[in-house]
């Protein structure tokens, strides 16, 4: 287990599949005796973040905190996985900057909103377009695409399997696992 540690960082829409691969991910990196931590809106909203809203300010101390945390994994050795939409370009380069760059490696989980809204696992495409969610990311509040991402997956034309093997070859060609 003599590995570096680094954040891998997961942006996209709602539904587009960060969680998923993200999780997927962190089981096969623990096959390999990499020891790693997701984190997600299932343990930081519900948590630490329990009193933020997804106003443009609280989406933004949501990824402060959220890279405040990953450092402090990083510090411990801990390789972690953040799965949150992250919509806004310059939280996620702020983010970068607390991480530390050389172990920040930006993630898009690219997939059309057309797909994500049919998807719609918990419903919140459908309850955000009756206007029961106000500010849901894609339909009115914003979505900054990364510019120059390490990876983009691309969740509508590939399985979760194919995404997870990317992502690991590139961590191999990186020398980083
Ligand atoms: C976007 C929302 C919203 C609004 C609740 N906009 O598909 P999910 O349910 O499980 O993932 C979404 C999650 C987004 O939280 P993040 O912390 O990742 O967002 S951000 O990075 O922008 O701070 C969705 C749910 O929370 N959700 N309301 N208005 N997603």
């Amino acid at each position: 287990n003599n590995h570096s540690s680094f954040v891998l960082w997961f942006t996209g829409l709602s539904g587009s599949g960060k969680s998923t691969i993200a999780n997927a991910l962190a089981k096969e990196l623990y096959d390999r005796n990499i020891r790693n931590y997701v984190l997600d809106g299932d343990n930081i909203r519900n948590g630490l973040n329990r009193d933020l809203s997804f106003s443009d300010e609280d989406r933004t101390e949501n990824i402060r905190r959220i890279s405040e945390v990953s450092k402090l994994f990083v510090d411990n050795g801990t390789v972690v996985l953040t799965a949150f939409i992250s919509p806004f370009i310059q939280d996620r380069e702020k983010a970068k900057a607390i991480v530390s760059e050389e172990e920040f490696i930006e993630i898009f989980v690219s997939c059309p909103i057309e797909e994500c809204e049919k998807r719609d696992p918990k419903g919140l495409y459908d309850k955000a377009r009756k206007g029961e969610i106000p500010d849901f990311t894609g339909i009115d509040s914003p979505y900054e695409e990364p510019v120059s991402p390490a990876l983009t997956i691309y969740t509508n034309e590939q399985s979760v399997t194919e995404s997870v093997e990317v992502i690991l070859n590139y961590l191999k060609n990186r020398k980083l696992i």
